[in-house]
């Protein structure tokens, strides 16, 4: 990732990347991005052919293995144990309102039955099922709102303008046609808002592959963000490009980082907007299945990151990398039981919620619903802490989990609360009633 690049480039980028004059939202769109805020969890899925090399989802870049070769993959693709249903219900135990789901990463591989391309999982693999299809019956049934990632970038089709990754993959570079490759991806776009339902958002990713070019690539967004809306008006669309949205998105996408943090070097460009806020995190270290990747965040880190994400008004899209078999693996299915249980009783002090008025500090942060004032403490060695909120608004303060009541003391830029003891649990959390 470059992470210097001239604000001159950076703005005309974003004109040549964003053009569509005056992007208005339709109605229902607003509805859904409040839907969207108000949903704060959501599961990401990593799921293609690389699954079976179980080195990421990176693989065939990282290795330069040559496109025809990596398509026989496809050959030997048959995920035998794959369930929707079980999926979908462990992923709604663990109390995520929605998944997004690569239906075609940067391997080119699409994950549906598309009529567009044969390199896809009806028509190239023994598996023969379409799989976004199933997911899409399962989540109507659960309630669970369905997004869909989607590759700008491809590292397997002819027509694709060359970027600044998949370069030794072997492929000639005389077949490049641009046309020919965005009326590709328009008419898979077409085919999954047609196809599979209500579709909650388009997840972009792969905008940066041309962030080196000598002149500014043009993607033509502004025409495939207006297809998008108007084959599905609520759907809402995020581009993974790290940068401020650009006209017609709906939702502003940060990459391994809190809105406001760039621990991950992603999010130098990233201030943050008006829109719907969204984080994506990986439970282990990779977002593709990897066979070696034992590393898994503790239930208690995923926690945090969801409440973290919530006081700063973010939803957290936490990833998942199924394995070749079709199973997830047993780490995360482990972890998605136990953030379930804690959402069971925490819940409500996230869903629904937004960042509260207290800013995140770094004992904690706070989320608001209505008159209620929730006050996470996430990391205190004391039992008193001062909290800044204007006094004469906070008429009482009780512990969110028992009701028991909390004493505190006015000063004059705050409440200073008194907790029963030094907090140990996952998530301490202070109920306070606003005025
Ligand atoms: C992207 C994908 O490349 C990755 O595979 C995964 O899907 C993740 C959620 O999103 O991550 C990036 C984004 C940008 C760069 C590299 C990886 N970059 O700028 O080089």
């Amino acid at each position: 990732m470059k992470k210097f690049i001239p604000t001159i480039v950076v703005l005309l980028m974003s004109i040549a990347g964003g053009a569509q004059n005056g992007y208005l939202p339709a109605t229902g769109n607003i509805d859904a991005r409040n839907k969207f805020q108000d949903n704060k969890f959501g599961i990401f899925l990593h799921w293609g052919i690389y699954s079976m090399l179980g080195e990421g989802e990176w693989v065939m870049n990282n290795r330069n293995i040559n496109y025809i070769e990596y398509s026989k993959l496809a050959g030997g693709f048959y995920p035998s144990k794959f369930n929707a249903d079980e999926w979908v219900k462990a992923i709604k135990t663990a109390g995520a309102k929605y998944i997004t789901i690569t239906a075609r990463h940067h391997d080119g591989f699409s994950m549906f039955g598309t009529k567009s391309d044969g390199y896809n999982i009806v028509d190239a693999t023994p598996f023969g099922r379409d799989v976004l299809k199933e997911l899409a019956t399962a989540c109507r049934r659960e309630g669970i709102s369905l997004h869909f990632y989607y590759s700008h970038l491809d590292w397997h089709r002819l027509d694709y303008p060359l970027g600044r990754t998949g370069r030794w993959l072997g492929r000639p570079a005389n077949r490049q046609d641009w046309r020919s490759y965005y009326a590709f991806m328009n008419k898979q776009l077409t085919e999954l808002l047609t196809g599979y339902g209500p579709i909650g958002a388009i997840w972009f990713d792969g905008f940066w592959d041309h962030d080196s070019d000598d002149k500014p690539f043009d993607w033509q967004l502004g025409k495939q963000y207006e297809l998008i809306h108007k084959l599905q008006p609520a759907c809402l669309i995020g581009n993974n490009h790290h940068e401020v949205p650009f006209e017609g998105e709906d939702i502003q996408i940060f990459e391994r980082d809190l809105p406001g943090e760039n621990k991950a070097g992603y999010s130098g460009k990233n201030g943050i907007s008006a829109l719907p806020l969204e984080t994506c995190e990986t439970m282990s270290r990779c977002w593709g299945y990897n066979i070696t990747d034992s590393l898994y965040k503790t239930s208690k880190e995923l926690i945090h990151l969801i409440v973290r994400a919530a006081g700063r008004n973010a939803n957290l899209l936490l990833n998942i990398g199924p394995q070749p078999d079709g199973q997830l693996p047993a780490a995360a299915a482990q972890r998605l039981g136990e953030i379930g249980k804690w959402m069971s009783t925490y819940g409500e002090t996230i869903y629904g919620t937004r960042g509260g008025i207290i800013a995140p500090h770094e004992w904690g942060v706070s989320t608001q619903k209505g008159n209620k004032l929730y006050v996470h403490i996430l990391n205190l060695q004391d039992k008193g802490l001062f909290l800044p909120v204007d006094n004469s608004k906070i008429t009482n303060a009780v512990m969110f989990n028992n009701h028991t009541k909390v004493n505190f003391t006015r000063s004059k830029y705050g409440i200073t609360i008194e907790l029963p003891s030094v907090p140990k649990d996952i998530d301490c959390v202070v109920e306070l009633t606003v005025k």
